[in-house]
């Protein structure tokens, strides 16, 4: 029912009522579609805000992405209906609207394309989808075979919704001359001061055919009639009635009548997206159908190597080639698609955004270094970092990010070491920049030294970092508002950033620095352990009256995951403490879809708590498998040598390998979700569920869950660790690894004549297991002999 392809290159889906919010996405420079296998979609492109041009059929509220996001007959989608026009049945492809269960259909995810293939009765329909690199629109090819052994009389109609698109101003019309369904409208506004802004906006929807249709419904209503979207009136008709669309909800059908004979095919291309006016979308039909050069063909192999070119920096051949295939193939895809985009919004929150280029120091370094340098300057001159990056001079913060947080400078010691190990590029600490309310500008590693001091003033008498509205977890927001709640991870997550930094100082020759920041974590270590730990676990935080919460007397959110596995990073846990929440996790965080964020999930607002506890038990932070913090606490694990856990965990991370974990996922092992559902103890029947949404910041951590614990080959300053950490019940695995230019081949073996790690480059042993001297262009192999048993 799923299944890759041979040449790996697709993930195919075989029946579109199995998973039926299966999805894939695509995106590029200035948009993103995600499409759902049935033919629903949810697509944005920038001006420089997320806007639309394919419109739900109601006045949509703007908004961040959902998760689980629920699909409707009128849902915005593409489609075709296929008529045969001697017995007058019709199907769609590639299943919405008309439902006709098809005597076959696949949905087959690419790399840089999404392809379905659905033939019924002796009629085969393929779609295709794929983007340009830049302009914001979508490329369509419908090919229509007659595979029957009969001459076939067709009728086939893309159908392409555009929804409603303004109370103010709405119609659609084709033009004739640009050969196009044409619809346009006037974004909605109140405000005189915003008409400057709105003036420019690309407002109209196009569907630029490249061959002349027989007919076309501009209507939606029409189109309908009273037979509805599943069975629509306007294709009892012969043809359709060229219907235009005024003050009416526009939508772009198009008719192509033919004949063909048995084994004949044809194939018709479009352009759907949006435009600012009529000029534009000539010279976008121009550019794909002009005559000369196939342009649109050429689009789409441009986008197909700007795909490639978010290669990851490893790739591995293990005893699971399901997890092969996602690490070497998808993975990586996603980190990129966070890279490049950040996410479709001009001012992703701090967090996201130095996370996002966290991973893509992995693959595009010179990106994620000027990202930290774009961060930084946005950075205050007292050290605190703002709620979001600011990425267009016409952003603003918004939503979440008028919300104070408190945890945005822990990330930028955290983020900036990956950079560091993947580069070696330490001349960026010396880069100076200025601060968002001072123009005096100072080298990075004072920029991070303030984030480091603002920090440790941000705290009680105690020595605990307050939480005000939110930390990582942004829905905790009335833990501190009232001034005086702290919160235990950060507290947990502060000591550890002060001993990466300490690494980095030591490397960049401030060896006395050094010094302060590991008594610093030290010290703040020891509050942790004062105050924060309950037992066989450690609590989540302390309220503004003075609460210990997540902790054994709670009767919901008695235990969190994050200060646990941020203990065992910071040191505060020790082997005793490890053991003993190690154990509470297996015991009540731990399902068979990963980790739960915390557990039980509440089922009724704590005031002093906040909004999360708000959220439905098992979704999202209120005890969801919350990927995220999963991948903290994977990471956690193998940064202390515990393994056996952390590979269990990070496998439950992907759908399948079994059919029936695929189905209750609902999703295909093509992308990480943020969630999963959890309060698998409180309502097994959704446990597992996936949201569908591919924004997360779990997927850079899960690669250096790969590269610096599960495969063990993570930068250093002059070199790369090799030091694997595979499952006892893997003896081999292979690991190439690209890394500053040079090739590294690993060969892992499990050798029962070592009673410990051994690391041979060239035959020859490495004591530290440190391999160093890389040239760029060389390749070394190496080979890892590593004892039986963990
Ligand atoms: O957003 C994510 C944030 O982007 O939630 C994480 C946080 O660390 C990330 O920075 C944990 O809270 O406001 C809400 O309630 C939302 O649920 C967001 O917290 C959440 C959304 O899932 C984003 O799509």
């Amino acid at each position: 029912m799923f299944r890759a392809t041979e040449d790996q290159d697709f993930y195919e889906l075989l029946s579109p009522t199995l998973l039926p919010k299966a999805s894939g996405f695509l995106w590029n420079e200035m948009m993103m579609v995600h499409m759902n296998c049935r033919g629903y979609a949810v697509a944005q492109f920038m001006q420089p805000e997320p806007a639309k041009y394919s419109h739900a059929p109601n006045l949509e509220a703007k908004t961040f992405m959902q998760p689980e996001q629920p699909y409707y007959a009128h849902h915005p989608g593409r489609f075709v209906f296929v008529k045969d026009e001697e017995n007058e049945s019709v199907f769609s492809a590639p299943y919405e609207p008309v439902r006709v269960k098809t005597d076959s259909y696949s949905f087959a995810l690419g790399q840089s394309r999404i392809v379905w293939k659905v033939e019924h009765q002796g009629v085969l329909i393929e779609m295709s989808l794929s983007l340009p690199k830049e302009d914001p629109l979508e490329l369509w090819r419908v090919k229509v075979t007659n595979v029957s052994q009969q001459k076939r009389k067709l009728s086939v109609y893309p159908y392409f919704t555009v929804g409603y698109m303004s109370w103010m101003n709405q119609s659609g019309e084709y033009l004739e001359d640009l050969q196009a369904i044409v619809c346009s409208s006037v974004t909605p506004y109140q405000k005189y001061q915003d008409y400057d802004k709105i003036k420019n906006f690309r407002d109209k929807t196009f569907l630029i055919a490249e061959q002349a249709p027989t007919s076309w419904e501009v209507n939606q209503e029409a189109f309908e009639g009273e037979g509805g979207i599943t069975c629509p009136s306007a294709l009892e008709q012969t043809e359709l009635a060229k219907g235009d669309a005024r003050y009416e909800t526009p939508v772009a059908a198009m008719q192509y009548r033919m004949e063909l004979a048995a084994g004949e095919a044809r194939e018709y291309r479009f352009l759907f997206g949006p435009a600012r006016d009529e000029r534009e979308i000539a010279q976008i039909r121009e550019t794909y159908f002009g005559s000369g050069e196939d342009g649109f063909a050429a689009a789409e192999r441009e986008y197909d190597r700007y795909i490639r070119e978010g290669r990851g920096c490893m790739t591995i051949s293990t005893p699971d080639k399901d997890l092969d295939l996602f690490v070497n193939r998808w993975l990586p895809r996603q980190i990129y698609y966070h890279g490049q985009t950040n996410r479709l919004t001009t001012d992703p929150q701090t967090r996201n955004y130095l996370q996002d280029h966290m991973g893509m120091s992995y693959l595009k370094p010179q990106v994620a270094r000027a990202s930290f340098l774009t961060a930084l300057s946005q950075q205050k001159a007292n050290g605190a970092m703002p709620d979001g990056i600011v990425l267009h001079p016409d952003a603003e913060l918004k939503y979440i990010n008028q919300v104070p947080h408190t945890d945005h400078c822990v990330w930028l010691p955290i983020c900036l070491s990956t950079y560091l190990d993947e580069t070696g590029d330490y001349s960026i600490l010396e880069e100076k920049v200025a601060y968002a309310d001072s123009k005096q500008a100072e080298p990075v590693y004072v920029h991070i030294d303030k984030a480091m001091r603002w920090l440790m003033n941000d705290r009680d008498e105690r020595g605990l970092n307050y939480i005000n509205q939110g930390d990582w977890c942004d829905p905790m927001n009335m833990v501190g508002y009232k001034g005086k709640g702290v919160s235990g991870w950060l507290t947990i997550a502060t000591a550890y950033a002060f001993q990466v930094w300490a690494d980095i100082c030591d490397n960049s020759g401030r060896p006395e620095v050094a010094r302060e920041y590991r008594a610093s974590a030290e010290e703040t270590n020891a509050a942790v352990n004062r105050y924060l730990w309950d037992g066989e676990w450690y609590a989540r935080g302390i309220t503004d009256d003075n609460i210990v919460f997540g902790v054994s007397k709670d009767q919901e959110g008695r235990i969190f995951i994050n200060p646990q596995g941020w203990s065992m990073l910071s040191g505060a846990a020790d082997d005793e403490k490890r053991e003993k929440l190690m154990q509470a996790v297996r015991e009540q965080l731990e399902t068979p879809y990963g980790v739960e964020k915390l557990a039980p999930s509440y089922t009724a607002m704590r005031e002093d708590v906040g909004r999360v506890t708000q959220k439905h038990p098992g979704s999202a932070e209120n005890g969801a498998v919350y990927n995220h913090a999963a991948a903290f606490y994977i990471y956690a694990l193998y940064a202390v040598g515990e393994q056996e856990d952390a590979f269990r965990l990070l496998r439950k991370m992907l759908p399948g390998p079994d059919v029936e974990d695929i189905v209750q996922r609902g999703q295909l092992p093509v992308f990480i979700p943020n969630y999963y559902r959890g309060a698998y103890r409180q309502f097994p029947r959704t446990a597992g569920r996936s949201s569908h949404l591919f924004n997360t910041g779990t997927v850079p951590w899960v690669y250096r869950c790969l590269i610096d614990g599960l495969f063990g080959v993570q930068g250093t300053k002059d070199g790369i660790r090799v030091n694997p950490q595979l499952p006892s019940h893997w003896n081999e695995a292979t690991v190439t690894r690209e890394f500053r230019g040079a090739t590294l081949h690993v060969e892992i073996l499990r050798d029962a004549a070592v009673s410990q790690t051994e690391v041979y480059a060239e035959g020859e042993l490495l004591p530290d297991g440190v391999l160093r001297n890389m040239q760029p262009g060389q390749t070394y192999r190496v080979q890892v002999k590593l004892r039986v048993g963990v």
